[in-house]
């Protein structure tokens, strides 16, 4: 008979998936079906301590990535994409628009958490933030100092499945730690990492708050490719151009250089941001060439 399982952790084709609160090692029957933390699959025995997965029962949603047309799944089932970011290492500003991007076209709300405000430098860096995409965009920004505890984000990961997603070495993990029963355990496996350099996430995992909400943590991303989302749609991503729809002077407008783009206006009247205006230019150029070559 078939059981559901929960997938908790997945390394290449391996993965752990969890039945009624216990953990068993999981193979896939066929090599062409991919699975993610997240999922809700069909599972049959194999032994007490292993199972196979044999088709994906629920996968509402599906949080990926396209470089150059292949594409990475990361995690399923998600509530909220938690992006986090932090003045050191350097912070990416395309790779959190990227990921906002995803999340509206996705439909899964974005928070953006600002960990690392222990640090000097992280007082102006945090105000930036917050100037453009809160007080500009109307997204959700909280800022943290995972050192110092994560009670900031707490009543937001009630009840949900949150997915941490950032480019390495922000902090994900650490935050992880704190919002776990269980974390210390992780948080020695950091310290001892620590001494031969920096600690570094390798496979998406899956861990239970409570029994009603879940956090996944995730490897750290250089990219978020969009090259999968579709160009005539792009523009409704973005919250400051959202309300003008339509209003572009041509119908087929791709808002790169032609005559009454209501983005260009927009843009040229400091309604939008430059790096965001540019990016907008990027994603599209690139979605227009691909599959020429
Ligand atoms: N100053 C400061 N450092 C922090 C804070 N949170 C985490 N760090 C440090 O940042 C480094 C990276 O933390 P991780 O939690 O491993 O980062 P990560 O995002 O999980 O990195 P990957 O697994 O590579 O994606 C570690 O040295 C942490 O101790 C913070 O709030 N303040
Ligand atoms: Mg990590
Ligand atoms: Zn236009």
């Amino acid at each position: 008979m078939t059981k559901s399982a929960l997938v908790v952790k997945a390394y290449g084709r391996q993965f752990i998936v969890e039945i009624d609160g216990t953990n068993y090692q999981a193979v896939t029957k066929s090599k062409k079906t991919e699975y993610v933390v997240g999922d809700i699959v069909g599972i049959e025995e194999i032994n007490s301590e292993q199972v196979q997965i044999v088709d994906v029962i629920k996968r509402d949603n599906l949080v990926y990535r396209t470089d150059n047309n292949r594409s990475k799944i990361i995690a399923s089932n998600i509530d909220q994409m938690l992006i986090v970011i932090a003045v050191k290492p350097n912070c990416n500003l395309n790779f959190l628009n990227n990921c906002l991007i995803f999340a509206e076209s996705a439909g899964i709300t974005p928070i953006i958490i600002i960990n690392k405000t222990d640090l000097t430098e992280s007082a102006d860096f945090t105000n930036k933030i917050i100037n453009l995409y809160t007080a500009s965009l109307g997204y959700e920004v909280i800022s943290l100092s995972a050192y110092n505890g994560c009670d900031a984000i707490l009543s937001k990961l009630a009840n949900k499945n949150s997915l941490l997603i950032g480019q390495s070495g922000v902090g994900k993990s650490t935050i992880i730690n704190q919002v776990i029963p269980d974390g210390r355990a992780r948080t020695g496996e950091i310290s001892k990492s620590e001494n031969t350099g920096c600690h570094t996430t390798t496979n998406a995992e899956l861990y239970h708050i409570n029994n009603h909400s879940n956090i996944i943590d995730c490897p750290g991303l250089q990219e978020f490719g969009l090259y999968h989302l579709d160009v005539d749609r792009l523009i409704e991503y973005f919250p400051e151009i959202k309300d003008h729809l339509g209003e572009c002077k041509f119908r087929n407008c791709r808002h790169l250089n032609e005559p009454g783009c209501i983005v260009k206006t927009l843009y040229e009247n400091g309604q939008m941001d430059k790096v965001r205006f540019e990016l907008l230019q990027s994603i599209t150029n690139n979605l227009l060439t691909k599959g020429r070559f």
